[in-house]
């Protein structure tokens, strides 16, 4: 090698070793490699050599290119792997550390209602169901044994759609019982489902939303009874409202999907709106045991299956656990609301820690 491609690549590695990140490599590579690189300018100066000189000074340079070139690369690696190793060290994650505080977002209300009744009542071995916002009138009413001429079926109380399917009418289903036929239709029971969910009625004023959500239930089996019916329903409220002496009232009714039905109300105080105690009674839910023909109408004989539901309205109970006095913040998304009734998504609704 010639003494000046010598001292240049001796310079160009010096250059290399003091180069401390990248952009000062890519410094030192433009100064030799660039368009007016010095190793450039000595490539282009080739062509004015005499002719006996080209070969073996074209050989040269290109072994010093090769050299600088190898150079840079190696201290390129060098410096990203350098860089690499910094920025993991100063990033280090410490998964045992606490959540940082700010905005992590909250579980709105409903949800984490929804989120309770699936803790207590998968305790006690339900699954959790879901149907179809928009049904016919078959799953929503028929099967219920809900007669042709009920009130509920008329338009004032329900919002039907355009079309059919399965050539019967469409509409927002009125409750998710939906759920539970098609549990039994598609199921072989016994079986415990519950089914929480967005339901819709032409309903609109203080306390009524056209669209609300409820959680209706339903267990079946052989040798099924009132007593089930209850202890199931009194277990479920004092876990809910999270009162152990809650106390239980069974009141005779009449729903077309059940018989016998009953309303079920709960103690409370009226002038103070405590739950619990204090003489007076709320209605929380209604029930009743499964009608015979709502079990023909799935299929099921009733001499051999029997069972029992529920449905209750899910903002009405969660206004009465918190205390919220006005139905409409529920759909209105107004933050500051969200903030004070939302709760921890990283503290989810656990039976033993009561919910
Ligand atoms: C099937 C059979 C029976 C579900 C039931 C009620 C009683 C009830 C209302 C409470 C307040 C709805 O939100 S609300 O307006 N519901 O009173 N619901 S029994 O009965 C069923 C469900 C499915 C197959």
């Amino acid at each position: 090698m010639t003494d000046d491609l010598a001292v240049l690549q001796a310079e160009t590695e010096t250059a290399l070793a003091d180069a401390a990140d990248l952009r000062a490599l890519e410094a030192v590579r433009v100064a030799v490699l660039g368009k007016s690189g010095r190793l450039t300018a000595l490539l282009k100066a080739l062509g004015a050599a005499a002719p006996e000189e080209r070969r073996a000074r074209g050989a040269a340079l290109n072994l010093a290119k090769d050299a600088i070139t190898a150079a840079i690369e190696a201290r390129r690696a060098a410096l990203e792997a350098a860089a690499l190793d910094a920025r993991l060290s100063a990033e280090r994650l410490d998964p045992s550390l606490p959540p940082a505080p700010g905005p992590a977002g909250l579980i709105h209300p409903i949800s984490r209602t929804i989120e309770e009744m699936a803790a207590i009542f998968g305790a006690m071995g339900f699954t959790v169901g879901e149907g179809l916002d928009v049904e016919t009138d078959w799953f929503n009413f028929s099967a219920l044994n809900i007669p042709a001429h009920h009130p509920a079926r008329a338009d004032h109380d329900t919002f039907y759609l355009p079309g059919t399917r399965d050539g019967r009418p469409l509409l927002l289903r009125t409750q998710t019982s939906d759920v539970q036929i098609i549990s039994m239709l598609n199921q072989e029971p016994p079986l415990r489902v519950i089914a929480p969910g967005r339901t819709y009625r032409a309903d609109h004023d203080a306390t009524h939303s056209p669209m609300f959500h409820q959680c209706e239930g339903l267990v079946i089996d052989r040798a099924i009874t009132l007593g089930h019916l209850k202890g199931c329903l009194i277990d479920f409220l004092r876990a809910f409202f999270g009162i152990a002496s809650l106390p239980v009232r069974f009141r005779s009714s009449y729903f077309p999907f059940t018989e016998p039905s009953m309303e079920v109300d709960i103690g409370w105080n009226r002038r103070t709106g405590e739950l619990g105690a204090g003489g007076d009674w709320l209605e929380i839910l209604g029930s009743g045991m499964v009608h015979p023909r709502v079990l023909a109408n799935c299929g099921l004989d009733p001499r051999v299956w029997q069972g029992f539901a529920f449905g209750m309205g899910i903002e009405r109970v969660t206004m009465l656990k918190h205390g919220i006095a006005d139905l409409r913040p529920f759909f209105e998304g107004d933050l500051r609301w969200l903030r004070h009734y939302g709760s921890s998504p990283l503290a989810p609704a656990m039976l033993h820690e009561g919910v």
